[in-house]
């Protein structure tokens, strides 16, 4: 039985404006803005049972602790440091200005008890795909079991009253990710981010569920990853040598936050193609180009057919494999021209050794399958993600329209491999309007296939290419338009309905704002807290 909660202070009705001419964004219609019985759960859990039963959370007495059964406790400091973030993401201000400070309530709520059952916590691990993220939160209100990510729900339940108290409804919840991966990519190549924004949307990610960083970190555009093997890649690189880089330090914070917060780091090191950036502190590693018979003096992807770059790449990624702990590497693999090696004469004679006639697209896998035997060669255990198929690799199917994609899972699933989808969540791509319906209504098990077949999509990430986004708009361009695809790789794939969803995810936005991220409006309408 599911009881309604209302919501009296957060939501007053919005009135909806119909665009009475043609704006060319008609085609997604405004959702009806009404209270959710969900409240403001985002993503929505996979059970909810909300009664209408409310509980003050005292400010003056109320504390997250250790539940006495619990299998991790004061030594974890992931569950200590989560607890204080949680603590004042409840209390944002009351604590801070040592208020309510009055005598609790019989009825009040004084104690969170987090209740860890699983035998080998992650508390000095990393998180992996086979992470154990399930909560239960069974019958009395007060104990639940619960991982870090549970700590959000209960945050996210937790209301203000008509006279600003702190709220909770008695709620049973039982909670566990679709998808394994639920990723997102920011690109720092085409502009650097600074560590601080890196930061704050690894923290809004959490907030979201999301659990995997896809870190783009360089390309065409600047090589920012300080390299202690290949110190010039940077300093040649780099937009600026010393100023826009991220050291072995920056990138070991990055994991660390990132650790305590649930989500892993996936670095991705894009080549053949994309790798212009690279060319200027690694001489020989890109093909030169030819205009007639001589060099042109531009330069195109990887050399594929010299021993050198395959050198290289056992070394650079054997670097790369000791300071990213993740499992997976991603090895990219998009979007690779081959005007270039179709005008350099030496590629042309290889080719034809190599029988490989004018087909470039054969050369292209011939660097891939040697580069993976190079990359694996220095890893061992290393598993890798890319666009190619290759045993045990996870494939990333990330172009195409609709049926283009949905073809492509297909395809490749039939083939046995495990997938993950970004296609229609390139959140780089805006327009007028709610476009985060359009994320919102994809799903990555939606193509032509078999159960068994659907049980290879692994998850998805969306995508935020870093063309047009720096520190100024990167944020609010980012959120609250992730949360869509969020709700959608953590929820059931019945939660599909729009207009419970806007009304959820208007409070949601609200929230992340509250919490300190600028995540844009979705339409009209205002937040409880903006007054102040
Ligand atoms: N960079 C790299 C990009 C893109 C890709 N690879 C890209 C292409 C088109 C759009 C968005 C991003 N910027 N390395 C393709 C996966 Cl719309």
């Amino acid at each position: 039985m599911i009881a309604t909660l209302k919501f009296t202070t957060l939501l007053l009705a919005v009135v909806v404006c119909w665009a009475t001419q043609d704006y060319g964004y008609k085609d997604v219609e405004e959702p009806t803005l009404g209270d959710s019985q969900y409240g403001s759960l985002w993503p929505l859990p996979q059970k909810v049972q909300m009664s209408t039963v409310a509980f003050k959370l005292s400010g003056a007495s109320f504390q997250i602790v250790d539940a006495k059964e619990s299998s991790s406790g004061a030594s974890c400091s992931l569950l200590q440091n989560a607890y204080r973030r949680y603590d004042e993401y409840i209390f944002p201000i009351s604590r801070m200005q040592g208020q309510n400070k009055k005598k609790a309530f019989a009825s009040d709520v004084s104690e969170l008890q987090v209740w860890i059952t699983s035998a080998d916590s992650e508390c000095d691990s990393y998180p992996s795909v086979t992470s154990d993220e399930s909560c239960e939160c069974p019958g009395m209100m007060f104990v639940f079991l619960v991982g870090a990510l549970s700590l959000e729900t209960f945050s996210q339940l937790v209301y203000d009253d008509e006279y600003g108290a702190k709220s909770i409804n008695r709620t049973e919840i039982q909670d566990f990710p679709r998808f394994a991966h639920r990723g997102l990519l920011l690109d720092t190549s085409r502009h650097f981010l600074p560590i601080k924004v890196i930061l704050a949307n690894l923290e809004a990610m959490a907030w979201n569920k999301f659990n995997v960083f896809h870190w783009h970190i360089v390309d065409d555009h600047s090589f920012p990853y300080m390299s202690r093997t290949f110190p010039q890649l940077s300093q040649q690189g780099a937009y600026h040598p010393y100023t826009h880089v991220y050291t072995p330090s920056d990138v070991k914070m990055i994991i660390e936050f990132a650790r305590l917060r649930g989500i892993r780091v996936v670095s991705e090191f894009d080549t053949p193609g994309h790798t212009q950036s690279w060319g200027k502190g690694q001489k020989d590693l890109l093909t030169p180009c030819y205009s007639g018979t001589s060099p042109s003096g531009s330069f195109g992807p990887v050399n594929p057919i010299l021993n050198t770059t395959y050198d290289f790449m056992t070394m650079f990624f054997k670097e790369v494999s000791t300071v990213f702990p993740d499992a997976y590497i991603h090895l990219g693999g998009d979007e690779v021209d081959f005007s270039c090696w179709k005008s350099n004469p030496d590629i042309q004679k290889f080719m034809a050794q190599q029988g490989f006639g004018t087909d470039y697209s054969k050369l292209e896998s011939f660097y891939i399958q040697r580069c993976v035997a190079s990359v694996r060669h220095g890893l061992k255990v290393k598993q890798m993600i890319s666009n190619s198929l290759k045993a045990d690799t996870l494939i990333h199917v990330w172009k195409g329209n609709q049926q283009q994609y949905q073809a492509e899972m297909a395809r490749v699933t039939a083939s046995g491999y495990q997938t993950l989808l970004s296609t229609p969540w390139y959140l780089n791509r805006i327009s007028y309007g709610q476009d985060w319906q359009a994320a919102y209504k994809a799903d990555p098990q939606d193509f032509n296939g078999t159960d068994a077949q659907k049980k290879l999509v692994v998850g998805g990430e969306a995508c935020l290419w870093g063309e047009f986004v720096d520190a100024t708009n990167l944020t609010p361009r980012l959120w609250p338009r992730a949360s869509a695809v969020g709700e959608r790789l953590w929820s059931d794939k019945d939660v599909k309905d729009t207009n419970d969803a806007y009304s959820r995810l208007i409070q949601h936005r609200c929230r992340m704002v509250q919490r300190g991220i600028p995540a844009e409006p979705l339409f009209t309408g205002y937040c409880a807290h903006e007054y102040k």
